[in-house]
């Protein structure tokens, strides 16, 4: 195994053959939805009623979804290599844990978790959110959202995440349209450090021409290629 410290960067063509919709390309989620709307604090501030509609309909996508053969391959490439792996996955669902994946960061939060606006709160949360949903621990209403980093909100974890693509010496980018920021930037930081970077992806992303290696088709079929070669070494 040529590679000893490893980032994996995961994003919503990871999860798209699990039936959870991507956001741009046919039929995305923003071709349904205004990301002002609902996905930005301000959204929430003006209409909380219909962002909780969006994300209680995402919710109930999730219940339905099961991890497909890329997030697997993932997961067995963490423990084959044995070594320094890190996922960090754009993603609100929990394929990759449910998968088997370990080192994990959420940087964009999770579905799966309500966060208090009012007492900064975060548990886990499974059942609809509405505006006369009282948070459990400061008992007032209308204040939990869910746990999830909207527009113009910062990243979880970004320092650690920071540190790894320094150190690392492969960076491997999966289901990502690399429209989005601070992601967007990450494959540029690894490159400058001297790694080796590589996309698995439907099509080119937007910045597909940072990449040194590219591997092109649907997640299913290429991250398992890919993890095989890997491993083989
Ligand atoms: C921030 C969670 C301050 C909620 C999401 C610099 C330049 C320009 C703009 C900015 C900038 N810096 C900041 C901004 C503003 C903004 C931004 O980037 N705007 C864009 C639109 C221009 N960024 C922010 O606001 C971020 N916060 O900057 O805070 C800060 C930060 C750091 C340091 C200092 C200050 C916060 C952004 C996070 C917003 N929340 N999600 C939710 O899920 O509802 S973003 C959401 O969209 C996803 O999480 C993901 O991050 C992003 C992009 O989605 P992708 O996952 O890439 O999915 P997409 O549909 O776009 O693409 C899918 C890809 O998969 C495609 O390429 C397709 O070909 C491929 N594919 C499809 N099917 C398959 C497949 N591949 C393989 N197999 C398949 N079967």
């Amino acid at each position: 195994m040529p590679f000893s410290k490893i980032v994996i960067l995961t994003g919503a063509g990871l999860s798209a053959e699990s039936g959870l919709g991507t956001f741009r390309g046919h039929d995305g989620l923003w071709d349904h939805f205004n990301l002002e709307e609902v996905a930005t604090p301000e959204g929430f501030a003006r209409n909380p009623v219909k962002l909780h509609a969006f994300y209680n309909m995402r919710r109930g996508w999730l219940k339905e979804a099961k991890p497909n053969a890329a997030h697997v391959a993932l997961a067995h490439f963490e423990e084959a290599h044995g070594g320094d792996v890190l996922t960090v996955t754009q993603n609100i669902d929990g394929l990759h844990e449910a998968a088997g994946t370990r080192h994990l960061i959420h940087m964009h939060g999770e579905l799966g978790r309500a966060l208090c606006a009012r007492c900064g709160t975060s548990l886990p949360w499974t059942q609809d959110l509405s505006l006369t949903t009282a948070c459990p621990v400061c008992h007032k209403a209308g204040f939990l959202r869910p746990d999830v980093v909207w527009f113009g909100e910062m990243p979880r974890e970004m320092d650690r995440i920071h540190e790894a693509l320094r150190q690392c010496d492969l960076f491997v980018s999966v289901g990502t349209s690399g429209m989005v920021y601070p992601a967007a930037g990450f494959v540029a930081l690894a490159a400058s450090e001297g790694a080796h970077t590589v996309e698995l992806n439907l099509d080119p992303s937007e910045g597909a021409s940072l990449f040194a290696e590219a591997h092109y088709g649907p997640a299913t079929e290429v991250v398992p290629a890919y993890v095989e070669t890997l491993l083989r070494g």
